[in-house]
């Protein structure tokens, strides 16, 4: 295909919009009025009508070192042209056991294996799987019962629906799976309204997990998932002490505790892990998003030693776990991973999210006063502004300042009337003054 062609393929509006079938959007709405972006670099997208867009979302909470980063641009069409594809089942290829290694190290603790996967919803249900498969092979095959959270998000697969929380993720779909459990969710404006930081209120929440125990009996209880801080349901903070209970009545009870760590990783509350933010080891951990940057898709599951172990002990010549995909640590998503790690951790950009933090938390807070906002909560570098939903029609008010804030200049993310922030954390500190001055004008004059 000629270039100029080409280009106009990728940088001009589409003749028809009718075939796609857009994930997760009111199709008629969109196709109404498009918003399309052609182009990306740093801190801002570029539109089809020539506009520049500050990314205060990362895309969707994935592009972490910010956009087209030269390093991993060169390193994807390098791989591409060294070796595009191999199959990872009976075959492998050293990017991708380079790129465990270093996960490995990267990650706390003894969570020093690694199984990839293309997305988080794959990292999601392969880490169900794994937990099932580990309980059935070392003798504890009633172990079938999976825990999850009100609110929670683990993916679109049926074993994240299945643990998820979201009403409308799940309602359409069948009883997905069988013996599903879940925790209460611990979202409280009564309690938590205004906290900067976690919340001091609802440790205690974690004690359901003794109410789940009771009624189920633990040794039909695989495991319990959670987001330690959940992303989708509109930055949800772990209440102080909760994450810690969670994994002290999973030790106590043989239950394995995974953390979803699909938003969490890579920087978004200032540290590598949310594990390591605070201090609490799962058995199981799950990525996806920041882990490439987004430039290709990739997810990955983290095991601690004593998982992976425990399924080495068939014959040498036995496959030990039936599960993989195609893409498993494909070779050109290995590359962007490489690159992306090596862009975090030359650039320091976890110690960065932490040094923004204040910052961030305050100009988060300057939208205190603002008619309609109920709550606003912040860590490392997300951020949430809850709305007070327009009587009988929910979601509208937020979803009004998202395209306000799109036509002047800023992409903001909303989920109900929440509005969730997660920039790039290349951001600077006048483009965080920026995002939040956006927002408030565009309150101020809704209100
Ligand atoms: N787990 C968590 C915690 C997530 O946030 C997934 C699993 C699934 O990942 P994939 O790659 O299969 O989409 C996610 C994804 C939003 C939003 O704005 C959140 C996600 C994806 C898209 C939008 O709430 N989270």
């Amino acid at each position: 295909m000629p270039e100029s062609t080409e280009s106009a393929r990728y940088e001009s509006m589409p003749n028809d919009l009718e075939p796609l079938w857009m994930p997760f959007t009111a199709n008629r709405q969109f196709k109404n009025a498009p918003r399309m972006l052609v182009a990306a670099e740093g801190m801002h997208y570029t539109t089809a009508d020539n506009r520049q867009i500050l990314d205060a979302t990362s895309g969707l909470w994935c592009v972490n070192c910010g956009h087209a980063r030269k390093e991993i641009t060169e390193a994807v069409s390098a791989q591409v042209g060294r070796l595009e594809y191999g199959p990872g089942f009976q075959m492998g290829h050293p990017a991708s056991f380079e790129f465990a290694a270093r996960l490995a190290a990267l990650a706390p603790g003894d969570l020093d294996h690694v199984f990839f996967t293309n997305s988080g919803s794959e990292s999601a249900d392969t880490a169900l799987k794994i937990a099932l498969a580990y309980h059935n092979i070392s003798g504890n095959a009633s172990r079938t019962r999976l825990i999850g959270r009100e609110k929670g998000y683990h993916g679109v697969g049926f074993g994240g629906i299945a643990v998820g929380g979201i009403a409308n993720n799940r309602k359409y779909f069948g009883s997905a799976f069988p013996g599903v459990d879940h925790l209460p969710h611990t979202h409280s404006l009564e309690h938590n309204a205004f906290t900067k930081g976690q919340p001091e209120w609802g440790g205690h929440l974690a004690d359901d997990l003794e109410r789940l125990v009771a009624l189920h009996d633990a040794s039909t209880i695989a495991a319990v998932i959670v987001e330690p801080m959940a992303g989708s349901a509109g930055v949800i903070l772990p209440p102080k002490g909760y994450l810690k209970r969670l994994r002290e009545i999973c030790d106590t009870h043989g239950i394995l505790l995974i953390f979803d760590e699909v938003i969490t990783g890579f920087g978004r509350l200032g540290d590598s892990f949310a594990a390591e933010r605070f201090g609490v080891l799962p058995d199981i951990m799950t990525l996806a998003k920041g882990l490439t940057n987004a430039a290709v898709p990739m997810g990955a599951v983290l095991v601690r030693k004593h998982i992976y172990d425990a399924f080495m002990n068939g014959p040498d010549n036995a496959i030990e776990l039936f599960h993989g995909y195609t893409y498993s640590g494909h070779p050109v998503a290995c590359a962007a991973g490489h690159a992306a790690l090596d862009i975090y951790l030359n650039d320091g950009l976890f110690e960065r999210a932490a040094e923004l933090e204040s910052y961030w938390i305050d100009a988060a807070f300057s939208l205190k006063d603002h008619a309609h906002v109920i709550d606003i909560r912040a860590m490392g570098l997300v951020g949430a502004v809850e709305l007070e939903p327009i009587e009988g029609k929910p979601t509208a008010r937020a979803f009004d300042a998202f395209l306000k804030c799109y036509e002047r200049g800023v992409l903001i993310r909303t989920t109900g009337d929440i509005i969730a922030l997660s920039p790039p954390l290349i951001v600077e500190k006048n483009q965080i003054d920026q995002i939040f001055d956006t927002i408030g004008g565009v309150l101020k004059e809704a209100a």
